[in-house]
């Protein structure tokens, strides 16, 4: 692996129709100058692009990868099966099931194999980012600068009083 001063994150989602939420994901890593790639990769309907990318992540100079899926959502977890590196997974607010689904997917992983699971649809999707940056500015001085900068921003934007 190379320096980790260039570590990326990779963010990868079932369907394109995962894209609307994850779309917060690339802005907020926007925001904090965190080096990225957004690839579609579905465990069920294509798992030899699955089982190629999970499997050279790590020689690829990713530092952390962020899933995103829905429903039956296996996509984080057989990706956290395939690569040592940490996976964070987003559970999808799903049309049927509003999320709980993919909720209980992503989280309910059984010992052995672990996946970061952050809250469901948007919320999880920023916060996602956000974690993957806070586990990227432990090797990245600029970020770990930015990711400080953000959260001082979101403090000061808090009023005393509401209007
Ligand atoms: C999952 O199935 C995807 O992550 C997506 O959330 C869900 C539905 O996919 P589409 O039928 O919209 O392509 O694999």
């Amino acid at each position: 692996m190379k320096k980790n001063k260039s570590l990326k994150v990779s963010i990868v989602m079932g369907s394109q129709s995962d894209y609307k939420t994850m779309q917060l994901t690339e802005k907020t890593l926007k925001k904090i100058g965190v080096s990225f790639e957004t690839k579609i990769i579905s465990a069920h309907r294509t798992p030899k692009r699955m089982y190629e990318f999970a499997s050279t992540a790590e020689q690829n100079n990713i530092g952390v990868i962020i899933a995103g899926a829905g429903g039956s959502a296996h996509l984080p977890g057989m990706i956290a099966a395939l690569t040592p590196l940490p996976v964070l997974g987003i559970p999808i607010e799903s049309k049927k099931l509003k999320g709980l689904d993919s909720l209980l997917s992503i989280a309910q992983m059984p010992k052995g194999i672990p996946v970061g699971t952050l809250a469901i649809g948007e919320d999880g999707a920023i916060n996602a980012a956000l974690l993957a940056a806070a586990i990227i500015a432990n090797t990245n001085p600029t970020v770990k600068k930015n990711l400080n900068n953000l959260r001082i921003q979101q403090t000061k934007a808090v009023k005393k009083k509401p209007k």
